[in-house]
């Protein structure tokens, strides 16, 4: 973290004509980007619920009785999963690919017909009959069995690459996490999991020249086949610009460890030249890397597919954007088959039309775009549970060509986040980012998504950097406002759900990674419930209580300096719900000094 502040600092003080570098605090740094904006969209009803939103769908009227099981001719190996039961009698499901003419010619394309004559599904390519499925099984899990409704989907995806980049610093996901999470990708459709997290010292500097240890390697072999039986591309990162030198030795230490990665089953490559400094900055040297690997490495090795880096102008914040900046020398010289990272117009940005069409026009091909949320590597105190939200419905592939997110350190936590980020990827023009996150809270807290919804509402905004909208059902005032009872009693009814919820959630997930994770927060979010109410229970009382008794419960409402440093290192409320508190406390001190002096 300390490095990440320090190499923002340097990318501003570069930015500021080369001066000096200073160490600061990286908020202050972000500070141009503290607009709120609000959450666009809203929610939907409908009768089948599936993510990411198909292109197109049409249900008719009548239904399908499929509880019998299928008789399954599926092309598709080992994908059908136990639940599905098979009957040689039941109803036809077929499953091909390569073979539909009418496909869009996309990796991942698919149509699914549901009708009296069977259920029939036909990929563009194989990772097309494989997404073909995942619908199937969203259908099946959201339409009962004895009336499947006869339908008609037509689908492809928005952008050729959708999904994650493993790049925040702090602990890298465990193994289990990152299992749990290629699932769920290959049933969102995701198809890229870009593995760059920059605390593996095998990524990055010191040891990105040396083998992995045979356990770490074991493990990606696993992650790896994971991929594979998702239709995911893993992508193996190198961070190797904090000590590279441009010679023949540390050229074939690269080329040396991209053979071992190779060996272990990776295809696709990507090399991170991001928040480093002094010689490996270097842009000419990087696109002549990256050139010469492609011919010496990329070309002769069967499978594997074009390098992708992210260059360390990686963002508008700090580019240089004329003729002579890295981007320029990258859009003239880099192969025009490499993909290009970005982040936007700032480290943390709104993916919008002008941001890729700068980005764009200096590098001569759609840009990647590298999406650093719901990342709180520079705000480790949060927990991001909003909406996915920020992402313009007017962008095609000719302006992007992937869509990739930073997650939190919390995987299974940021799996709602990354429900919304499949969903814009797969359908752009029809993302609702409201509707989104209310599905995604079903999805995946199914046992108690009210609850869910109650403790995530109030758990979006970082308070600094990439602002976001929270606790936007709730209304507040200040005790010196002219409030009304129903507009406190809104708001007491909010606290008393805050200190329910957690229990609600603690008995009820049965997902217990995603408890374990979220469980520091659901504690304080409990806590800012119970003063919440206190401080209710004073207002609304205030007249009616005595100097003394009010001065009691002002101090009982009171955080202790333990408290206080509890719930600063997991914040949750930080928008509405705590400030209330800090307000209200703070007016009936002076309200009651106030009536005292009477
Ligand atoms: C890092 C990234 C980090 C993120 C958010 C890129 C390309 N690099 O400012 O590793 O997770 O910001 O703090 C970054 O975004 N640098």
């Amino acid at each position: 973290m300390k490095r990440l502040y320090l190499f923002l600092a340097c990318a501003i003080c570069l930015a500021n004509q080369f001066t000096t570098f200073a160490q600061f605090d990286l908020s202050t740094q972000r500070a141009e980007e503290q607009t709120v904006n609000a959450v666009t969209g809203e929610a939907q009803s409908r009768t089948l619920v599936i993510n990411p939103t198909p292109q197109s769908l049409t249900i008719n009227d009548d239904t399908i009785d499929a509880s019998a099981g299928f008789a399954i001719n599926s092309q598709l190996p080992n994908a059908i999963p136990d639940f599905i039961k098979q009957n040689p009698k039941g109803i036809k499901l077929t499953i091909d690919f390569g073979k539909n003419q009418n496909l869009k010619p996309l990796s991942g394309a698919y149509s699914l017909t549901i009708n009296q004559k069977g259920i029939s599904i036909q990929g563009y390519d194989e990772r097309g009959a494989f997404y073909g499925l995942q619908t199937l099984l969203q259908i099946l899990e959201s339409a009962p069995i004895s009336a499947l409704p006869s339908l008609t989907i037509s689908d492809y995806p928005s952008l050729e690459h959708r999904g994650v980049v493993e790049g925040f610093y702090g602990t890298p996901w465990s193994h289990q996490v990152r299992l749990s999470l290629i699932d769920f990708y290959g049933r969102h459709k995701m198809n890229t999991y870009i593995y760059g997290p920059k605390d593996d010292p095998f990524h990055s500097s010191p040891n990105w020249r040396l083998p992995y240890p045979e356990d770490q390697a074991a493990n990606l072999t696993e992650l790896i086949n994971a991929c594979k039986r998702n239709y995911v591309d893993f992508v193996w990162a190198i961070h190797p610009g904090k000590d590279i030198k441009w010679n023949t030795e540390d050229y074939n230490n690269l080329v040396k460890k991209f053979q071992m990665m190779y060996d272990l089953g990776v295809r696709n490559f990507a090399i991170f030249f991001d928040d480093i400094e002094g010689e490996g900055t270097n842009p000419n040297k990087q696109v002549k890397l990256l050139n010469d690997l492609t011919d010496d490495f990329v070309k002769k090795h069967p499978g594997v597919a074009p390098l992708m880096v992210c260059p360390t102008e990686y963002s508008r914040l700090w580019l240089n954007p004329t003729d002579k900046g890295a981007n320029a020398i990258y859009g003239r010289t880099l192969y025009p088959d490499i993909d290009i990272m970005y982040t936007g117009d700032v480290v943390c940005s709104d993916l919008t039309k002008d941001t890729m069409d700068f980005f764009n026009s200096l590098i001569k091909r759609p840009g990647y775009y590298w999406w650093n949320w719901p990342v709180t590597d520079y705000a480790r105190n949060y927990i991001l549970q909003g909406p996915t939200y920020g992402l313009d419905t007017t962008l095609t592939s000719d302006d992007v060509t992937a869509l990739v997110s930073n997650p939190m350190e919390h995987g299974e936590a940021s799996k709602l986040a990354l429900y919304g980020v499949a969903d814009y990827a797969w359908n752009i023009p029809a993302f609702n980012p409201l509707d989104n996150w209310e599905r995604g809270l079903r999805e995946l807290m199914p046992e108690c998504p009210e609850a869910y919804r109650t403790f995530a509402i109030h758990s979006c905004d970082t308070e600094t950097g990439y602002r976001r909208a929270e606790s936007w059902e709730t209304e507040t005032f200040r005790f010196t406002d002219e409030w009304t009872p129903e507009q406190l009693k809104a708001i007491r009814d909010e606290f008393a759900r805050a200190t329910i919820v957690p229990n609600v959630i603690r008995q009820n997930c049965s997902n217990k990674l995603l408890l374990a994770e979220l469980e520091p927060w659901l504690a304080e979010f409990e806590k800012l419930g119970q003063r919440g109410l206190k401080v209710c229970y004073i207002m609304e009382n205030f007249n009616k209580l005595s100097d003394v008794e009010v001065f009691q419960f002002y101090r009982s409402a009171i955080m202790t300096a333990e408290e206080t440093k509890a719930y600063n290192a997991h914040k949750v409320g930080t928008m509405k719900l705590q400030p209330f508190y800090d307000n209200a406390l703070y007016d009936l001190r002076a309200a009651l000094q106030a009536r005292r002096q009477r």
